[in-house]
Formats: structure tokens, C-alpha cells, sequence
């Protein structure tokens, strides 16, 4: 029999572990709180957990600063609370990977404080020390967080390189001690039973040896400048499409990291069953299929403005001409570091039925689905009130820089509300009571909670309401477990030049799924050429009105699946 990975037939959910669940009441999400919502989320029809970093951590990065590899935050619980909460997860059948952050530390990390001490410290190496040029950073490299990607430290009188923010000095990945403790970081996570990492950052783990200074008329900062503008239709000059890359080329994507990816593979391999994704839509980083990474992410489904039928099946066409076959892509329309969704996609009258067909497009098309928490009951971006509310360095980075360049509070704070991830890391919306059941009442959370979960954004009360997205979010979970073509089932196009609809075969020699997605507030008429009988399996309009295969009448933002007699 053919043994099918777990992976390729999961549905991921992420969990963003600060904001999910709140089981002592301090505001901050913590361990206990997962492990309290496992049946939920097993009812919901998840079968994979993804947590977002759970280490001891400063928190300026919500995380992705580790200052100890092999701890579990203390907010978040103890080293025994994170192993009760993979029994639990395994007990349930369901499995667990975890964020690893390679690329850098935190300041705070007990490597980087020794390499700082001085320049004769045998850890000095595991960063990416060196001198300055009059006074003057080695060279012109920017923080993708925004300024100047090295750190004077008067100390030691050298600079220190950061791709992200100043306290996330960057590992020297070229020293082999670095390498031999981030392995021995992944085998003792392996032991204790995590089902795999999701690999933050990749592309970002080597950069260009000779300092290649980027050649470039603009600044980091202006890249958020201009996604601004352009989020508020402000500015049609298109930005070069190679502007990242003319910023950033020489800081990320470096040839050395395929050897990396091999030897860190094979330290995966001596455990059965575990595997690794990572954060990059690169399908170089799959090797050979076999020996680097088992996936990436295709961040190139998400897109700020709502679908469109010829956007997702371009982006299919697109995965199956650059991926080899077989290979199993992860697609993701939320996560920790996007805008929500059920915003970004709504056009502002639909946004119920969008985030609907956002769910469909996620769980029909042939990849691993991500869901990231919070989406299940159509939780939307909330804004901060204040600067001092704000919890996102990337934000608050920005917000300096343009400040110093002089612009007045008010604009800036405006666009910081805009950029800011806090907008889609708001608590989870468990009830409707105060704190919206996170936290109990007259609890300051980490983040605001948005005040939608009065207006039935809420779990509590989505569970029993029929028609809510909750429940439409379980309805379509299972259909798609219980439907064997939509796992494995090669993806066929129909009415491959309809611009509404998006309309395909997920077939299997068993089994042929037909699946329409109407992306327009239109109906939409679709001529298939199909000769087969169907049956019903879902439609998402009241009254279904398609009368046979080769003829579909499909609704306003119809979902519609059936299943195609044999013939
Ligand atoms: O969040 C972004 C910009 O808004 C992304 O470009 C992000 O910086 C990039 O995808 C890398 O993200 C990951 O590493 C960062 C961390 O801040 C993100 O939360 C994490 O997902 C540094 O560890
Ligand atoms: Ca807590």
C-alpha cells in the first residue's frame, strides 16, 4: 500500500500563542489555554497545529526574538505544560510543528550577549561582526524593518548585522559551532515529539560574502511609503517590480543555503515522520523533492485586493509550471504577518460570502490548506487606539524613521495603523463577555480585543448559529476530509477563459469532483462539455439552480461542488 504522508491530506491551523487562549488571566495567551481548546479545534476539523514561537523571548518581535532555544516562555507555561500539550495534540491524532527562527537571535540570547562582551570571546564568530568605515557602517544594507541593517557597539567599537530589527542580530551560519547548536536545538524539540518546524525567514540566513553594496535610489522606508500610497490608491506609478530585489538581493537567497537545507534534512530524517516548511515561496528549496525542504508556502495566492477567478488560476498554472510534480505546495491566505483577510478580500457589502469562497479557493485547490486562528468566525483587522498601544517593532521602526525625517504625528500614526501586524494579532474572540472570554473582565490584554465580538464575532455564540461562519468553516473542513479527489485528485480545468468563475475536475481514478467558485456579485452561466451525471455534494446559494455538469447556473459568489457520476 502507498504510504501517504500525514502532511499531504492535513488542514494546518495556525496559533498565534499570545493571543489564542487565556487560561490564568494575565491577558497574554499561554500553553494551558491551547491545550484547553484542542477539542475545538478537533471539532472544527483541524488535524495540524502550527504554533508561532513559544521560547523565552523579549518580546520586541512577539517571538521571533528567541532568547533561549530550548525553554518555553514563562508566560506561556512550563517545559512540562509544552510536553502535556503534545500528548495531547498526538493523543487526538492530530500533530504539532513548531516556529524556528535560524536566521537570527535575540539580543537578549545568551549567545549574542557573550559574542558582544568582546572581540576575543569564542562566540564572538557566531554573529556578523565588523568594522566600520570611517566611521561609517561596512556598507549600504538596510534593515528590511527599515535603516541601516548594521548596529555600532561601543563596546567592542565594531558593528553587528540585523536583517530585521537592531535586537535580532543576525547568526554567522558560515561558523560550523553555529550550525552544530541549531542542530542540537532541532533534535531535542524532535525528541520531545514536535511533528516538524515551520522555518522562519529562510531566504534570509546567508548573505553575499563580498558585501556587495545595493546599487539603489531609494530606501527601505520607501517601500512602505509606497505600499501606502498604493493601499490607498494614492499612487499608480508602479513601484520597479524588482525594487526588493535591487534592495535586498545581496542580503537574502545566497546558493550556500541548499547545502544548509540538505544536511538540516537529513537531521529531520532520523526521526520518522517529521518535516519541515519553510517560509519562502521558492520551489529551488525543495531540492530534489527529496532532500531539502518538504514545502514552501505559496504567498503568491494572497493578494491584497479581493480574488478573482483568473487570479487563482493563474496562481495554479503558475505552482504546476514551477513546481515538480507531486510536490505538495502550503497555501495560506492568513497568517501573523498579513492583514486579515476577511478585510483585505471583503469589497465592504460582501465580505461574509468572500471570506467564504476565500475558505473554498483554500480547501479545493491541490496544496496542504493553513488557517490561522481567528478566521473560522470571520475576525476582521482592529486598529489600535493610541501609539502607545502599538506591540509591533516593524511599526514602531517605521514610525521613528519617519518622524526624524519630519513628518507630524498624526500622518505618521495613520500609516503605522496601516502597517502595523497588530492589526490581524488581536486576542481570539471566544464570547460574547467582556474581554470577549480571553481574558476575564477588567484584564488589560497584550492587544486590544476588537469590540466586533459583541456584534457575534464570537465563538460562543457562532457555534449555535447554523448559518455562521463557524459553522460553515466545520461544514467544509469535513467535506473536504471526507472527499478523497479533493486531497489527491489531479485539478482539470474547465471553462478555462471564464473571468467569474473558476470552474475544475479534482479527480482521482476513483473518484471526479466538479468544483465552480463564483468570485462576482453576478450570476454567472458556465458551459463545461460535460456528459456525466452529478450529485450534489455543497452549494453555497439557497436554492441551487445548476441543472446538469455541462450546464452550471451559478449564483452571486456561489461555491458549488458535485461529485460526477462514472460513466
Ligand atoms: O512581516 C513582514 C512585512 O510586513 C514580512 O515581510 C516578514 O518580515 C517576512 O515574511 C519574515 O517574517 C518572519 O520573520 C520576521 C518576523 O517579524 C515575522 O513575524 C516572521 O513571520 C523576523 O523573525
Ligand atoms: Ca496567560
Amino acid at each position: 500500500m502507498k504510504h501517504t504522508a500525514w502532511w499531504h491530506s492535513a488542514i494546518f491551523y495556525q496559533i498565534y500563542p499570545r493571543s489564542f487562549a487565556d487560561s490564568n488571566g494575565d491577558g497574554i495567551g499561554d500553553i494551558l489555554g491551547i491545550i484547553a481548546k484542542l477539542d475545538y479545534l478537533q471539532r472544527l476539523g483541524i488535524t495540524a497545529l502550527w504554533l508561532s514561537p513559544h521560547y523565552p523571548s523579549p518580546q520586541i518581535d512577539v517571538g521571533y526574538d528567541v532568547a533561549d532555544y530550548y525553554g518555553v516562555a514563562p508566560e506561556y507555561g512550563t517545559q512540562d505544560d509544552f510536553k502535556r500539550l503534545v500528548d495531547e495534540v498526538h493523543q487526538r491524532g492530530m500533530h504539532l510543528i513548531t516556529d524556528l527562527v535560524l536566521n537570527h537571535t535575540s539580543d537578549q540570547c545568551a549567545w549574542f550577549i557573550e559574542s558582544k562582551s568582546s572581540r576575543e570571546n569564542p562566540k564572538r564568530d557566531w554573529y556578523v561582526w565588523l568594522d566600520g568605515i570611517d566611521s561609517q557602517p561596512p556598507n549600504n544594507w538596510e534593515s528590511q524593518f527599515g535603516g541601516s541593517a548594521w548596529e555600532f557597539d561601543p563596546t567592542t567599537r565594531q558593528y553587528y548585522y540585523h536583517y530585521f530589527l537592531k535586537e535580532q542580530p543576525d547568526l554567522n551560519w558560515r561558523n560550523p559551532a553555529v550550525k552544530a547548536e541549531m542542530f542540537n536545538v532541532v533534535r531535542y524539540w524532535l525528541d520531545m515529539g514536535v511533528d516538524g518546524f515551520r522555518l522562519d525567514a529562510i531566504g534570509t540566513i546567508f548573505e553575499d560574502p563580498l558585501l556587495t553594496p545595493h546599487q539603489c535610489d531609494f530606501k527601505a522606508v520607501d517601500l512602505f511609503r509606497y505600499n501606502l500610497s498604493w493601499l490607498q490608491d494614492q499612487n499608480d506609478a508602479p513601484l520597479p517590480a524588482d525594487a526588493y530585489t535591487r534592495m535586498f538581493g545581496h542580503q537574502v537567497d545566497q546558493p550556500e543555503v541548499h547545502e544548509l537545507f540538505c544536511e538540516l534534512r537529513a537531521v529531520v530524517d532520523e526521526y520518522p515522520d517529521r518535516i519541515l516548511i519553510g517560509e519562502a515561496f521558492d520551489p529551488a528549496y525543495l531540492g530534489d523533492g527529496t532532500n531539502e525542504l518538504h514545502s514552501v508556502f505559496n504567498f503568491s495566492l494572497t493578494r491584497e485586493e479581493p480574488l478573482t477567478a483568473d487570479w487563482v488560476r493563474n496562481n495554479h498554472r503558475k505552482i504546476t509550471q514551477s513546481f515538480p510534480p507531486g510536490v505538495k505546495v502550503c497555501n495560506i491566505l492568513n497568517h501573523h504577518d498579513g492583514s486579515r483577510s476577511f478585510t483585505r478580500y471583503g469589497d465592504g457589502v460582501h465580505n461574509f460570502q468572500q471570506a467564504q469562497l476565500a475558505l473554498a479557493t483554500l480547501l479545493t485547490l491541490p496544496a496542504v490548506p493553513f488557517l490561522y486562528n481567528g478566521e473560522e468566525i470571520g475576525m476582521s483587522n482592529h486598529f489600535v487606539d493610541s501609539l502607545d498601544q502599538v506591540r509591533d517593532y516593524l511599526a514602531m521602526s517605521y514610525y521613528q524613521l519617519e518622524r526624524a525625517a519630519g513628518r507630524p504625528h498624526e500622518e505618521v500614526f495613520q500609516d503605522v495603523l496601516r502597517i502595523s501586524r497588530d492589526r490581524n494579532r488581536t486576542p481570539m474572540q471566544w464570547a460574547n463577555s467582556p474581554n470577549a472570554g480571553f481574558s476575564p473582565a477588567g484584564i488589560t490584554t497584550w492587544l486590544p480585543v476588537s469590540p466586533n465580538y459583541a456584534e457575534g464575532i464570537n465563538v460562543e455564540e457562532q457555534e449555535v448559529n447554523p448559518t455562521s461562519m463557524l459553522n460553515f468553516y466545520r461544514q467544509m473542513l469535513a467535506l473536504r476530509q471526507h472527499t478523497p479527489a479533493l486531497i489527491e485528485g489531479a485539478l482539470i480545468e474547465m471553462a478555462a477563459d471564464n473571468t467569474h468563475a473558476f470552474v475544475f475536475l479534482r479527480q482521482t481514478p476513483e473518484q471526479t469532483v466538479l468544483v465552480a467558485l463564483n468570485y462576482t456579485a453576478q450570476p454567472v452561466h458556465v458551459e463545461t462539455a460535460l456528459k456525466q451525471e452529478m450529485q450534489l455534494l455543497f452549494s453555497s446559494a439557497s436554492s441551487s439552480v445548476a441543472s446538469s455538469a455541462s450546464e452550471l447556473h451559478l449564483h452571486p459568489f456561489e461555491i458549488f461542488l458535485a461529485v460526477l457520476k462514472q460513466p
